[in-house]
């Protein structure tokens, strides 16, 4: 079997294994096992300037590759154009792009650098599969430099109707930077639609039949055992303790601007106001750790959520009932399956997403005898694989909290129903199953 060669922005802490690790490092984790393998990319630490060569740590049969970010590449390249101008275009938000034209080309410099320094650690039969927006031009800087290796790219993230995609500046090249890919995958039909005709509108027609559908999953069996062992922990049974028999409505989100958290905290304060019975009977956690701190917009959200969580704790909290509880420090795995489970609502509302995890390790994590209810954006790429989900629309607070109403109103039976609905969408799409298909049709 021809070694695998992961790369992606961020590499995962060798020493991070299991539950810390990050998504994309437990989606691949069944790929890595099963053959020899290197993780190359990014070591998360800056420097005066980007390193040349990478440091190598050998773990058996994976090895981890990584280079410190010169300070400066950092800023343009991850912060500028890949965080300030591809991240919301390719979630519809044109409008908090801020092109610059040198951020653009130290995005084009890190990748041609990232190239650079892989390229003589290349192996003629490896497999080289490239993850995410932050490395679109990666492939081709590898053929520029005589690589020949079978390529494939897999782009996490939603891909906008065309016409709003070709607005971004520069977005002809870097179409044509995903034609150097042998596969183009992407998570779901609507994304590859839109990347088609965005490639076909640009004259990369023959690039427009390599992509493909893959979504990702999770490995479900692993969160429900998670989620059921954490109902024996000191933490999951103290909060369970403190909900004092309340229904529990629980999100989970990194603190981002595509989650739409601000049009749920709305919703929330609708159902509040409209459907008065679930005062004092509900209870909200949103567990929403700050990314990307250092850059304006996030600051932003976060002054305006902790505005919301104030007036609606202001308004409406008793003296012995708290309807929101609202945390912006992180929270482990374990512990989180271990809420999920207990939650009678999972809250997903993103106004875009790729997929979004969180969907399914809620399902996941219920009991199914008497699960709880998914209420779920139809903006989310895991959206038309879950028909079990009550779906709503992000952006209209008033249909957030009517959706909120019916889960928390839902019988048993409805819910066991439901939750079945969404089982195969969840047991079925595996994690593994999402890295195996890529990698058969990037084995050709
Ligand atoms: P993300 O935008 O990070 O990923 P998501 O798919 O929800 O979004 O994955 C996040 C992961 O981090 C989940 O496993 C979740 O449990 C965990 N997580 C989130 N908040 C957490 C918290 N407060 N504490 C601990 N863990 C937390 C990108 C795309 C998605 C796509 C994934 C995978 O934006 O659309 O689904 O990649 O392709």
């Amino acid at each position: 079997m021809s070694r695998l060669v992961i790369v992606a922005n961020r590499v995962p802490n060798p020493k991070e294994r299991g539950a810390t690790a990050g998504g994309l490092a437990v989606a691949l984790q069944d790929a890595v096992t099963q053959r020899e393998a290197m993780w190359f990319g990014w070591s998360g630490q800056t420097a005066e300037s980007t390193a040349e060569r990478p440091t190598e740590v050998v773990q058996g049969r994976l090895t981890y590759a990584t280079l410190d970010l010169g300070r400066q590449d950092y800023t343009r390249y991850y912060q500028g154009f890949a965080n300030g101008v591809l991240w919301p275009t390719l979630h519809y938000r044109l409008g908090l792009a801020r092109f610059q034209r040198e951020d653009y080309v130290g995005y084009r410099g890190v990748n041609a650098a990232f190239a650079a320094a892989l390229a003589p650690l290349l192996r003629p039969d490896d497999l080289v599969w490239t993850h995410d927006f932050h490395l679109f031009p990666f492939g081709r800087e590898l053929r520029r430099l005589g690589c020949t290796q079978r390529q494939g790219f897999f782009l996490h993230v939603p891909f906008p109707p065309y016409g709003l995609f070709l607005a971004l500046p520069r977005a002809e090249e870097l179409l044509a930077d995903l034609a150097a890919y042998d596969v183009i995958g992407v998570q779901t039909e609507d994304d590859a639609i839109n990347l088609r005709h965005a490639l076909e509108a640009v004259g990369q027609g023959e690039a427009a039949a390599r992509v493909a559908a893959f979504p990702v999953g999770i490995d479900a069996d692993a969160f429900r055992r998670l989620a059921e062992r954490a109902l024996t922990r000191a933490e999951t049974r103290r909060f369970h303790q403190s909900l004092v028999g309340r229904a529990l409505v629980m999100g989970v989100d990194r603190l981002d601007y595509t989650k739409g958290l601000p049009q749920r905290f709305a919703g929330y304060a609708q159902l509040l106001a409209r459907f008065t019975a679930h005062r004092g009977r509900a209870t909200y956690l949103q567990v929403t750790p700050v990314s990307r701190g250092d850059v304006a917009q996030y600051r932003s959200l976060r002054r305006e959520l902790d505005e919301w969580a104030g007036r609606i704790n202001g308004q409406y909290a008793e003296p012995d009932w708290v309807p929101l509880r609202y945390m912006t420090r992180p929270v482990q795995r374990p512990v989180l399956a271990g809420f999920m489970r207990l939650a009678r609502v999972g809250l997903v509302t993103p106004l875009r997403d790729g997929m979004n995890l969180v969907a399914k390790e809620y399902v996941a994590a219920q009991d199914p005898a008497d699960p709880g209810v998914l209420v779920l954006s139809r903006f989310a790429g895991a959206s038309p694989a879950m028909p079990g989900s009550v779906l709503v629309n992000p952006l209209d607070p008033d249909e957030i909290a009517e959706s909120l109403d019916a889960a928390l109103s839902m019988p048993r039976e409805e819910r066991v129903a439901r939750w079945q609905a969404n089982h195969d969408a969840v047991w079925g799409a595996s994690a593994r199953a999402w890295s195996r298909s890529f990698l058969s049709a990037l084995e050709g």
